[in-house]
């Protein structure tokens, strides 16, 4: 279909785009007409059945109804540099808060635009406290009511329970962290919260700073760039709005406390309750400024956190494993697990050639992958039925075994596995016959279509897929977009038990919306004895990088290079595929 995987197309982030600019507009005064020309396309965009970028690159911008020639050319521009001049000088002309003002259910660019004229309100902050000081009320067209509601829908508003994907605020992280750190108070910074613990979702960013003298961290917080409104101020704590609606929470401290707060901030609440348990047994007591004795009040520890470990009796705990599922006691006996890393990644297997959907030759793929330190991939393009993405026929199977085979001649012993990303119809039948899965060297299985089944009938489908003894792995088990899917209806323990019975590997997809199997299912199936594939699924050279992501889930599910296919050598991988497909 393109080369944006599912779940990346940007129609959303350009539909906001254009009912932003409708809204400055109206709050500018301008003709309805003008307004709504904006508002209109950006419906349009939203409800496209196919990437904007593609319709872009392809040519086709003006056959969206609705879309002329000004309009082509603002999105082109967008599309391509990822900013607007026309939507920043806009934007310049009012407060920066101002677009967060017309996001406010209740208020609107009309009634937006009274308070901004009238009362000068430019921000979330203002208008909460025009409302809570009863100044609202006297403006023309607004009254009591709505005074009233507002304050009910700011409050929503910052209740807001909205998750961000993980890789778009780790980059937003690494850029305040960059800013951060040059500015003169500041001795170290890092990311905290769920952030580092690399949940798969992320509520909001917790940033923390250390300086010798904390109070004048503030002034730094509120002078970056990206501050879109401040929700908070103050010497120990300053939360701030930044793009997308992302809360982010600055924390200043001593250094002598580094290490305590790092711990505190990083979390899980679960953690840290059991660590505080263990200190109050000893007669201490732990905070966010350090582990104290109880008594007398000195400082155990707290300038770095492996110290805070070590004075509790434990061996220093990875953040992907702090959530209390049984790594506090393991580690008090020095037995944590030896968790996977992406060094010990040795192989990709899905990623995609623009043969199918993807954006890049096999060449390309192939050669970028060893860049990386790959020592192989197994290319899987999608297979015949999913024609959307121009999925292989048996023929083109062959064409393209003729290309595989020359880029593995050019690039020896980097190797490229000719394999597929097959798709399970809706009886639980394969997209191809035996004959042809045993001519390729890795079968993968997903579903791409009747995601609607009762769970029933859909956990049937997929066992009886598995069971099939070409298939290696089934990809992204639970079929979820963070943001845009839910994960379809499957007894997802039962696929665990028909996985492992038949020595089918599940996949940890990478991709930052799918991160796809969860790693509280990965950690059963660990537990239960399954075997992994941690993959990529890149359409594109520029996404190979994204194994980290599923490295990080991997990691959550105490997962070790024993797990991981792809971590395995080529011939222990070789071999253990040949061995699945010995068994009938
Ligand atoms: P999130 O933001 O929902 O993705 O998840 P977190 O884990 O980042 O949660 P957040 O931002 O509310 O708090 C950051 C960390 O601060 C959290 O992981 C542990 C610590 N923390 C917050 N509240 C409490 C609390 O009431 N007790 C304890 N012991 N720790 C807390
Ligand atoms: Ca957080
Ligand atoms: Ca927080
Ligand atoms: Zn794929």
């Amino acid at each position: 279909m393109s080369s944006t995987p599912p779940g990346r197309s940007r129609n959303g982030e350009v539909a906001r785009l254009l009912e932003g600019i409708a809204g400055l507009l109206e709050v500018k005064g301008e003709q309805a007409f003008r307004v709504n020309a904006y508002r209109n396309a950006a419906r349009r965009i939203e409800g496209l059945s196919e990437p904007i970028e593609t319709v872009h690159t392809e040519g086709r911008l003006r056959e969206i109804q609705g879309v002329g020639v000004a309009l082509e050319q603002k999105l082109g521009e967008y599309l391509t540099t990822g900013s607007l001049r026309y939507y920043e000088a806009l934007r310049a002309e009012f407060p920066p808060g101002l677009v967060e003002l017309l996001e406010v259910p209740g208020l609107g660019p009309r009634k937006a635009r009274l308070v901004f004229e009238q009362l000068g309100v430019g921000s979330l902050v203002e208008l909460e406290a025009a409302a809570r000081e009863h100044r609202l009320r006297d403006v023309p067209g607004l009254g009591e009511r709505t005074e009233q509601n507002l304050l009910t829908e700011i409050d929503r508003l910052k209740r807001r329970t909205t998750r961000h994907q993980v890789e778009a605020t780790l980059t937003i992280a690494e850029e305040l962290l960059d800013r951060l750190r040059a500015c003169p108070a500041v001795r170290r910074a890092v990311y905290a919260g769920s952030l580092r613990r690399m949940q798969d979702t992320i509520g909001d960013v917790d940033l923390l700073v250390a300086a010798e003298r904390p109070e004048e961290v503030e002034r730094c917080v509120l002078e970056l760039p990206q501050v879109r409104d401040v929700l908070r101020q103050g010497p120990a704590r300053t939360s701030i709005l930044v793009r997308g609606g992302l809360q982010v929470d600055v924390r200043a401290v001593e250094p002598k406390s580094w290490g305590a707060a790092l711990q505190y901030f990083t979390g899980s609440k679960a953690h840290n309750i059991r660590l505080r348990e263990i200190a109050i047994k000893r007669g201490w007591k732990l905070n966010e400024y350090g582990l104290f004795d109880e008594r007398t009040g000195t400082l155990v520890a707290g300038a770095e956190e492996d110290d805070v470990y070590d004075a509790l009796g434990l061996q220093p705990i990875p953040p992907e494993l702090r959530e209390d599922t049984g790594e506090i006691e393991l580690a008090a006996e020095g037995r944590l697990p030896r968790l996977l890393e992406l060094s010990d990644i040795r192989g990709d297997l899905h990623l995609h050639s623009n043969w199918t959907d993807g954006g890049s030759s096999v060449e390309e793929m192939a050669r970028a992958a060893l860049a990386l330190g790959r020592e192989y991939i197994a290319l899987t393009d999608h297979s015949k039925s999913l024609g959307v993405t121009n999925g292989l026929t048996e023929q083109r199977i062959a064409e393209q075994r003729l290309v595989i085979d020359e880029v593995n001649q050019a690039l020896a012993p980097f190797r490229v596995l000719q394999g597929t990303e097959m798709d399970i119809k809706r009886e639980g039948r394969l997209d191809y016959d035996d004959e042809t899965l045993a001519s390729l060297e890795y079968v993968s299985a997903s579903i791409h279509s009747g995601m609607k089944q009762t769970r029933e009938v859909m956990t049937e489908r997929i066992a009886r897929a598995l069971r099939n003894r070409y298939v290696a792995t089934l990809n992204h088990p639970h079929g979820r977009l963070i943001g845009s899917r839910a994960a379809y209806e499957v007894d997802m323990a039962a696929v665990i038990r028909v996985a492992v019975e038949h020595g089918v590997a599940l996949e940890i997809n990478s991709q930052p919306a799918r991160m796809d199997l969860e790693s509280i299912w990965a950690r059963r199936g660990r537990d239960a004895g399954a075997k992994f594939a941690i993959n990529t699924d890149a359409h594109a050279t520029g996404q190979l990088g994204l194994m980290r992501f599923g490295v990080a889930t991997a990691r959550r599910a105490w997962l070790g290079p024993e797990h991981v296919l792809n971590a395995w050598p080529l011939a222990d991988l070789l071999g253990h595929l040949a061995a699945r497909r010995r068994i009938p």
